[in-house]
């Protein structure tokens, strides 16, 4: 049985011929380590969606280990790059969860990135662990957003609290924290707008629901997910200091890496912001989210 890794491995497989399987065509193509194999493989670094400064400082540290460890051959490279970027990947980041109930998830990130879906998923898998979850559809910019939320909810057996279309994000949510705390409900994932009429709209409503949430429950919200789509590569990393700075963000949720080649993006992320990858999706399914293991992503990717 392929199992879980085995799915993940064949998720990955675009971003492992950009990147893993480009990193070593480079390595056994060549016949002495020298400054033409530093450059073309900063270049495909790069042009992985690593991000510029993450791929100058891998093959910094490449030329330095190189250099420690008297290495010659450069297909010995391939087993130190590995190294590296399991490196750059860091620790495993859990979800924070409150001590006492509920524990409230608010969900963010610019539209069609994924974050009615990994709403979803997450609700599913809450679910299935004998936990009790209520949705609240923070996003009433459209009335659409508001019944795929709960297509979602129901598949996912989990209750939506919602209002119109156009209603106040914040009195939805304020309805839904009163919901959460009356019910004793285990999670409160929040879902909110990617879209309204401009920017700075959008990041004073977010700032105005996150007050609301922060008033009514003491430590909460317990995670501020940003929501980041892979495909857009390194315009995932400018998201993350655009919504850093208003909603303080806890952890991000990298969607879209099954069918990508930029999945090199992930090293970037932790590379170039402060802020973990915690979960990952791989695919459309409900079932297609995953915590992130920097570890098994690493042997997903060079195995
Ligand atoms: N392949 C793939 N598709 C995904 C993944 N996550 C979400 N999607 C798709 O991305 C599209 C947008 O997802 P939504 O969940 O609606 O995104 P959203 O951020 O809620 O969008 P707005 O509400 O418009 O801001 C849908 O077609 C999803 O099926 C993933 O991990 N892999
Ligand atoms: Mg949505």
């Amino acid at each position: 049985m392929a199992g879980i890794f085995g799915k993940l491995k064949d998720k990955l497989s675009k971003t492992r011929q950009g990147l893993v399987d480009r990193i070593e065509q480079v390595f056994t193509g060549a016949s002495k380590i020298d400054d033409d194999l530093y450059e073309e493989l900063e270049e495909i670094l790069i042009q992985a969606d690593v991000g510029v400064s993450t791929s100058l400082e891998l093959v910094e540290m490449l030329r330095e280990t190189v250099k420690e460890r008297k290495i010659s051959d450069p297909k010995d490279l391939q087993e130190v790059m590995k190294e590296q970027i399991t490196g750059k990947l860091g620790e495993k980041s859990e979800l924070r969860l409150s001590d006492s109930k509920p524990t409230v998830y608010l969900i963010v990130g610019v539209n069609g990135v994924g974050k009615t879906t990994t709403i979803g998923k997450l609700a599913k898998h809450l679910q299935e662990g004998g936990k009790k979850v209520l949705l609240a559809a923070g996003d009433t910019f459209r009335a659409a957003a508001i019944e795929q939320l709960e297509v979602w909810g129901e598949r996912a057996g989990a209750e939506v609290i919602k209002q119109t279309e156009g209603a106040d994000p914040a009195a939805v949510v304020y309805d839904a924290v009163q919901a959460a705390k009356s019910r004793a409900v285990d999670f409160l994932l929040i879902d909110t707008a990617g879209r309204l009429h401009n920017k700075v709209n959008l990041m004073n409503e977010l700032a105005k629901i996150k007050r609301v949430v922060e008033r009514e429950i003491a430590d909460a919200p317990h995670e501020v997910l940003l929501v980041l789509d892979a495909t857009t590569g390194q315009n995932a990393i400018q998201q993350v200091k655009l919504f850093q700075e208003v909603a303080n963000v806890s952890g991000i949720v990298l969607t879209k890496l099954d069918g990508t080649a930029k999945g090199g993006v992930v090293i970037g992320i932790q590379g170039e912001t402060r802020v973990p990858v915690k979960l990952i999706g791989i695919g459309e399914g409900i079932d297609d989210l995953k915590a992130f293991e920097p570890q098994e992503f690493a042997e997903a990717l060079f195995v």
